[in-house]
């Protein structure tokens, strides 16, 4: 069995605290300043506040090496070569942010040697996790078929059966680690007209998903993760959220879709799909990302920002309508990190994704409602723009205060050397390969 690895440097949390003293002052006053405006509005700044300090999202295992493209990667020195490295990474995120204390395992690319000691390490530092995610686009060494021509929707049932396999054994991994849902996403598809027969494909899959379902544990979720093309570049046999949609319900209350914010045609209302799946009940959970032609896996918000704020409006509202029953999404990121250090890009997300989240907050849901009734268009515009248009950070940064997180996470991480650190402490022999290429 592999050697565990220690922890090495860690920024500490008084660290954190004597750099969040020198700038709290400063916080407390744009804060009250803020406030005092949104009271104007009879919106109370500490309830947004509390409400943003409980949000959390998982951070992906392979949002934490390095990403790339199809053409090249370009890794620094101190990139985590294990799993154990990358949890001290995302211990280094939560740190910072105080809002993701889980993470989200690929098998294979992060599979344990020993489940029982990673739970272990994990909870040293804090962390738990999430939706357990299988993988069975890409061949692993010493497998014995091929998913070259597909995985769950395979026309060979010895080819699915291998696939369904690994799902299980997903799940089994999954449950000693204490995870409680399996994300599937799959590359099935076709890239030439006539290459895979849609209804009997489909039929497959579904098949196959059925016997996955059939051994998750009473108190689990799996999540069908939809995408519109690639690998497959004609046909993909989950491509879009109907397709799940249709399979999840074929499942059982168990399953529920995910959304990726990257799975979607150009132009496509991703805020309005998300509000269709809560009127389903199937909207599983989220890989938050952003992207200005594709699957770019671009960080949330960076391109978008007003379309993630308008998917917060629709969970906002469906968490404050009590017709919409047992509303908990999983909230996940799905990005690659291919320029910009992981840990800088994922704490920088983190304040992206809660921003969109708090100015949702800020909505004023009756006058919404009323606009909207009343089909003035105008004002019902204008009273989304409003919350949208307001500077929420003294909120983020007085909800990562109050947790012990840095107000300023990045300048943290700078001044902390972590990166320094770890440069010594991990020497690359090789270049791996641990995040999305
Ligand atoms: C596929 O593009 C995807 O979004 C799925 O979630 C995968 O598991 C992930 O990216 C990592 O490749
Ligand atoms: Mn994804």
């Amino acid at each position: 069995m592999a050697k565990i690895p220690e922890a090495g440097f860690k920024i500490g949390k008084d660290f954190v605290k004597e750099a969040n003293d020198r700038v709290y002052s400063d916080l407390q006053k744009d804060y009250r300043s803020l406030g005092e405006q949104l009271s104007r509005r009879g919106i109370n700044i500490d309830k947004v506040t509390e409400d943003v300090a409980k949000f959390s999202v998982a951070i992906p295992s392979w949002a934490l090496g390095t990403g790339g493209t199809r053409f090249g990667r370009f890794p620094n020195d101190s990139e985590p070569r294990n799993i154990y490295e990358k949890l001290v990474d995302a211990r280094a995120v939560h740190l910072l942010t105080g809002a993701t204390p889980t993470v989200s395992l690929h098998i294979p690319w992060d599979k344990p040697d020993d489940p029982n000691a990673l739970l272990k390490y994990a909870a040293d530092l804090g962390i738990s996790f999430d939706a357990m995610n299988s993988n069975t686009f890409q061949d692993q060494p010493g497998q014995k078929h091929s998913y070259k021509f597909g995985s769950l929707s395979h026309t060979k049932s010895e080819v699915r059966r291998q696939a369904i396999e690994h799902n299980w054994e997903v799940i089994d991994i999954g449950v000693r680690l204490k995870s409680r849902a399996l994300t599937v996403w799959i590359g099935d598809g076709g890239s030439f007209p006539g290459q895979v027969h849609f209804r009997r494909s489909l039929r497959r899959v579904t098949d196959s998903l059925r016997e996955i379902y059939s051994r998750l544990p009473d108190d689990w979720q799996i999540f069908v993760e939809y995408k519109p093309y690639e690998p497959a570049f004609y046909s993909t046999v989950i491509q879009d959220w109907g397709t799940a949609y249709v399979i999840t319900a074929e499942l059982g209350p168990k399953a529920g879709c995910l959304v990726d914010l990257g799975h979607h045609l150009p132009n496509t209302n991703v805020e309005m799909v998300v509000s269709r799946l809560i009127g389903l009940g199937k909207l599983g959970g989220f890989h938050f990302n952003d992207n200005k032609y594709s699957d770019d896996d671009l960080a949330s918000g960076s391109i978008k920002p007003y379309q993630l704020f308008l998917i917060f409006n629709e969970l906002v509202d469906a968490a404050l309508d009590p017709k919409v029953k047992n509303f908990k999404p999983a909230y996940m990121i799905d990005q690659s990190h291919n320029l910009k250090d992981p840990i800088e890009e994922l704490s920088q997300t983190v304040d992206e994704i809660q921003r969109a989240y708090a100015k949702a907050l800020l909505v004023d849901r009756a006058k919404l409602n009323d606009y909207q009734e009343e089909n003035d268009v105008l004002y019902a515009e204008a009273t989304l723009k409003a919350a949208f248009n307001y500077d929420v950070s003294p909120i983020i940064a007085m909800a990562r205060y109050k947790k012990g997180a840095a107000i300023d996470p990045i300048k943290v991480y700078r001044e902390s050397g972590y990166r320094a650190q770890k440069d010594k402490e991990r020497k690359q022999e090789k270049k791996l390969h641990s995040g999305i290429v």
